[in-house]
């Protein structure tokens, strides 16, 4: 989760967002690389008085300083491409879990078990304990094993909604009447925040998102308590 003073991503908990990590840290590199050369020359340009009359066409420079760009593009294009079409990729889940947003809560199913439902609404300020955290936590978390890969089936109830955790680089649109499929698989135990990142509506910002993610023991034993 984010805590104070983090100023970039958070940390990724699930294999895709460390490589999309890796992809934002590989593309500020370019930027830095660019912006030191453009300020380079702005200042040089600013700073000295340029001119020569042998200097009216230069074809050898103009070809160079079209192509370059072009192929710092596709640098940047092709790992972001094989992430784009790696995220897409539902490797076949033992899991599948589906949300659906309501004005202003979610509720789970889990669709492999018979009955496994519930809604998880956020814990209200007055009903915090030492341990809550004010405005992320919730009355129900989803629970799930790590280590697994995971269907995630996410929808609607009433207005556009969106299922978000960003410490496991999702982020999926939660549209009635539509069902949006992602996938991921977590890599380590904890708990996971995110929240709705849709405007819907007055509660918005109340109904965020609560994962724990536990071994794959303990998951079979909460499912086996829940389902009693
Ligand atoms: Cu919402």
């Amino acid at each position: 989760m984010t805590t104070w003073l983090n100023m970039s991503l958070q940390d990724g908990a699930s294999p895709i967002m460390e490589q999309l990590v890796f992809f934002h840290d590989h593309v500020l590199m370019i930027m830095l690389m660019i912006t030191t050369t453009v300020s380079y020359m702005m200042i040089t340009l600013i700073r000295n008085k340029q001119t020569s009359r042998f200097m009216l066409e230069g074809q050898m420079i103009e070809t160079t300083w079209t192509i370059a760009p072009a192929i710092i593009l596709v640098f940047i294009a092709m790992p972001s491409l094989r992430l784009l079409y790696l995220m897409d990729e539902v490797h076949n889940p033992s899991l599948t879990l589906k949300a659906v947003g309501h004005q202003w809560y979610w509720s789970y199913e889990y669709s492999d078990f018979t009955k496994l439902e519930f809604d998880s609404y956020m814990i209200p300020q007055e009903e915090q304990q030492e341990s809550t955290f004010r405005l992320l936590d919730t009355d129900n978390r989803i629970v799930l094993p790590m280590n697994s890969p995971i269907r995630m089936i996410v929808t609607a109830a009433d207005v556009l909604h969106s299922w978000t955790i960003p410490s496991l680089g999702v982020k999926t649109d939660a549209t009635p009447g539509r069902l949006n499929q992602t996938s991921f698989s977590i890599s380590r135990p904890g708990i996971l925040y995110g929240q709705c990142s849709e405007i819907c509506g007055a509660n918005h910002s109340f109904m965020p998102i609560t994962i724990e993610s536990v071994p794959a023991k303990y998951f079979i034993d909460w499912v086996s308590k829940m389902s009693e």
